[in-house]
């Protein structure tokens, strides 16, 4: 089949990248690749059980993770093999991590992971060359260090920041090695291949930006007033970091990104959306007061507060808190808080009642289309739950509601500036 029209094929289907659509075309037309019958022709593959062993995991386990990946950045069938290939065969790219306006949390949240290869997997598929807390040297040898990795790597390394960066009065809120961070991150984007704005702060200023904002703290793509990818969090999911490099590995370009840079397949969908406590919203049966029936029943947390209805994330889904038992922030009982979300986290008081976005009475909901590839869906769940081992809640999302958020959003804003929503658009 032509390459033109095996895309087209893709496309079709998916919500995939060209690059994506075309890596995998290309490989289906030589016939490398066939759903997961290519992925099982690689356990026996040397290369597999090289990596698999170097990660302390079994060939089985490691090929696992790729499908997870793969799965969870929504990539067309397939594409586990090409991932699995790349992590086992392409030259780690070299990182460059800094750290400015922050509680290093972005940072603790990938190496304290409840599962002990997650570390190691992501140690694995970098090269970590320069972060200033993992470092045992000090001074000028890393310093040193740095440089020396820049200039190897030049126009190839990414360039990972986490914390915000203070802008006020030229920026001395914040100076490493006599540099201020706006020093630094000018010099280390400029040859940087991609720039990773890693937890809220480095978004677009989070906690550090909250109520006067007294040191000018800002998000990276404002002070380098170029687009970079962000993962919000506070902290962020660490396979939401993960999938991104991996994706760069294996394809040579970045995920499909929104106009905030978030990473579609993370944070297309409202953490509302996937919701566990979801039908009881519906239902309408709320906990009042903490530790009160409801709260015990585990009802719906929006009356005391929960930002699920205005944050987009995929927590419900990647069951983001990885404190084991499938938990996090909504599935412990504590409304989320919205802390991947500019203008909700740290601004909107926790407990006040959120603005609900896009969402309207069940007569006017779209028709539900499961939009494949597109974000993680109880499918992507399911395989990190069975590779994490964390299958417990995986099966406990009972109600989804699977329309095109953003496009929703979208119809939203063009109907409050008067436009005239296209109404044939599927949302
Ligand atoms: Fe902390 Fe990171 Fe929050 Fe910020 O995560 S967990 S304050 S997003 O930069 O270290
Ligand atoms: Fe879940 Fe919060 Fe939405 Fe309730 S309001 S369904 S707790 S996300
Ligand atoms: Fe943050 Fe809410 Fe997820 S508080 S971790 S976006 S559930």
């Amino acid at each position: 089949m032509p390459l033109a029209i095996e895309i087209a094929n893709i496309k079709n289907a998916k919500h995939s990248t060209e690059t994506e659509c075309r890596l995998v075309a290309d490989l289906r037309i030589k016939g490398k690749l066939m759903a997961n019958q290519d992925l099982i022709s690689l356990e026996t593959d040397h290369r597999v059980e090289e990596t698999a062993e170097r990660l302390g995991m079994s060939r089985r386990e490691f090929l696992q993770f790729c499908a997870a990946i793969a799965t969870s950045l929504g990539l067309p069938q397939g594409a586990d093999a090409a991932v699995a290939e790349a992590i086992a065969t392409k030259k780690r790219p070299s990182v460059i991590w800094l750290h400015f306006q922050e509680c290093t949390g972005c940072t603790e949240s990938m190496l304290r992971a409840e599962h002990p290869t997650l570390e190691k997997l992501i140690l694995d598929v970098i090269s970590l060359d320069y972060h200033e807390t993992l470092f045992a040297a000090a001074g000028h040898q890393v310093e040193a260090a740095r440089k020396t990795a820049m200039e190897e790597n030049k126009g190839k390394y990414i360039l990972v920041v986490e914390g915000a960066i203070p802008t006020k009065d030229g920026g001395i809120y914040c100076k490493i090695g006599g540099k201020t961070a706006i020093e630094l991150l000018k010099e280390c984007a400029a040859d940087a291949a991609a720039i990773i704005a890693i937890g809220s702060c480095s978004s677009w200023g989070g906690m550090p930006s909250t109520g006067i904002n007294p040191t000018g703290s800002s998000g990276v793509a404002s002070v380098l007033k170029r687009p970079v990818v962000t993962i919000p969090g506070c902290p962020p999911n660490p396979y939401n970091f993960m999938s991104t490099v991996v994706h760069f590995l294996t394809f040579g370009s970045l995920p499909a990104l929104d106009q905030l840079g978030r990473p579609k397949f993370a944070y297309s969908r409202l953490v509302h959306e996937n919701c566990e406590r979801r039908a009881h919203f519906d239902a309408g049966r709320f906990a009042m007061d903490f530790g009160d029936e409801g709260h015990r029943k585990g009802y719906c947390l929006y009356k005391l507060g929960c930002k699920g209805p205005e944050t987009y994330a995929n927590c419900p889904t990647v069951m983001f808190g990885d404190a084991g038992g499938g938990t996090w922030p909504v599935g412990c009982g504590h409304p989320c808080i919205g802390c991947t979300e500019q203008g909700v986290g740290f601004e909107k008081p926790i407990h006040a009642m959120a603005k609900m976005k896009n969402i309207e009475p069940s007569v006017f909901l779209p028709r539900i289309v499961e939009e494949k590839g597109v974000g993680s869906s109880l499918g992507s769940a399911a395989v990190l739950a069975a590779v994490a081992g964390a299958a417990a809640g995986a099966g406990a999302m009972v109600a989804k509601n699977l329309g095109l958020s953003h496009k929703a959003e979208e119809l939203e804003q063009a109907k409050n500036k008067g436009q005239k929503a296209n109404e044939t658009t599927e949302v």
